[in-house]
């Protein structure tokens, strides 16, 4: 009787340990609810001189939850979806409501969300033909817009950390396919970088990472999602080949979905987490809910 109930015991504690050390793979339910008795971090709309396109552009920006003026903090650059604009995100993906719940468990390290219009040309507006050739190529010509016009007015108008390893992009689709551009193609400038569900902008893997060596070196995380069902895929996957081919440590992370909202949800509640702290490459391979090899 208490040698059985002593193994029982044994497997109990053992098998609460292994949960234990399981990595949160999902957003567990309830994740993106408004939560009552917390505190809520806060949303404003700026505006900056854009030299690149020659007017002033918007962008939204998320600073957490008992933000200070007097402390510094790291940026997420988070980019929005071909028929999206700066309020995309806010709209559809309701990242406040994420990243207050995360912040109340304790699960955040403390960043401003900056959400830019990443379709840089006079008229960024979402509306019409948000295929036509023009529109696409503005989603390019952002790279400069936001190197060179809107970090700049981030880095003056907040208080924030300006090293590379303080500066993270990610991104939606177009976005995804931006952040991964942008990202790799500028090591110098960003640390953390994450696609979800990348759209055919995503440069062929040669190109985005010419040099897999300085990508291992100088990359903190880098996170390449998306949902099985979704047309785009092989965007995702052919990058994540290449990476795994030439050993350059990346998240490849592949859910349940298609090409929506609650996968990108899903991906901003599981990349933000990794954000501004220490890295364990380790357990890169452990996170994707679905078989990957
Ligand atoms: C395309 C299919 C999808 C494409 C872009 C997208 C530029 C983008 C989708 C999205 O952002 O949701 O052929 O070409």
């Amino acid at each position: 009787m208490t040698r059985s109930f002593n193994l029982f015991l044994f497997l109990f504690l053992f098998v609460g340990l292994l949960q234990a050390q399981q990595l949160e793979k999902e957003a567990p339910t309830g994740f993106d609810q408004a939560r009552e008795g917390i505190s809520h971090g806060k949303i404003e709309t700026i505006t900056y001189n854009s030299k690149t396109v020659g007017n002033d552009r918007k962008a939204t920006v998320y600073t957490p939850p008992g933000f200070s003026k007097n402390e510094k903090y790291p940026v997420l650059y988070l980019l929005h979806g071909i028929g999206g604009d700066e309020k995309e995100w806010l709209e559809g993906g309701h990242p406040e409501i994420i990243l207050d719940n995360l912040y109340a468990d304790g699960k955040l390290e403390p960043m401003i969300v900056v959400m830019p219009n990443g379709r840089a040309m006079k008229d960024d507006s979402k509306g019409g033909n948000i295929m036509a050739p023009e529109k696409v190529q503005a989603f390019a010509t952002f790279e400069k817009d936001l190197l060179d016009d809107l970090i700049p007015y981030v880095e003056e108008n907040f208080p924030v950390l300006t090293d590379r390893e303080n500066r993270a992009i990610a991104g939606l689709s177009m976005g995804g396919g931006q952040s991964l551009n942008f990202g790799l193609g500028n090591l110098d400038k960003f640390a953390w970088v994450g696609g979800f569900s990348s759209a055919p902008n995503t440069k062929e893997p040669q190109v985005l990472v010419p040099d897999p060596e300085k990508a291992k070196e100088m990359l903190k995380v880098l996170w390449i999602s998306c949902g099985d069902a979704d047309g785009l895929l092989r965007f995702s996957s052919r990058t994540h080949e290449y990476l795994a081919e030439n050993n350059v440590p990346h998240i490849y992370y592949l859910e349940t979905g298609g090409h929506d909202f609650k996968v990108w949800k899903n991906g901003l509640y599981m990349f933000s987490q990794l954000l501004f702290k220490p890295v364990d490459e380790s357990k890169f391979d452990q996170y994707s809910p679905l078989d990957i090899s």
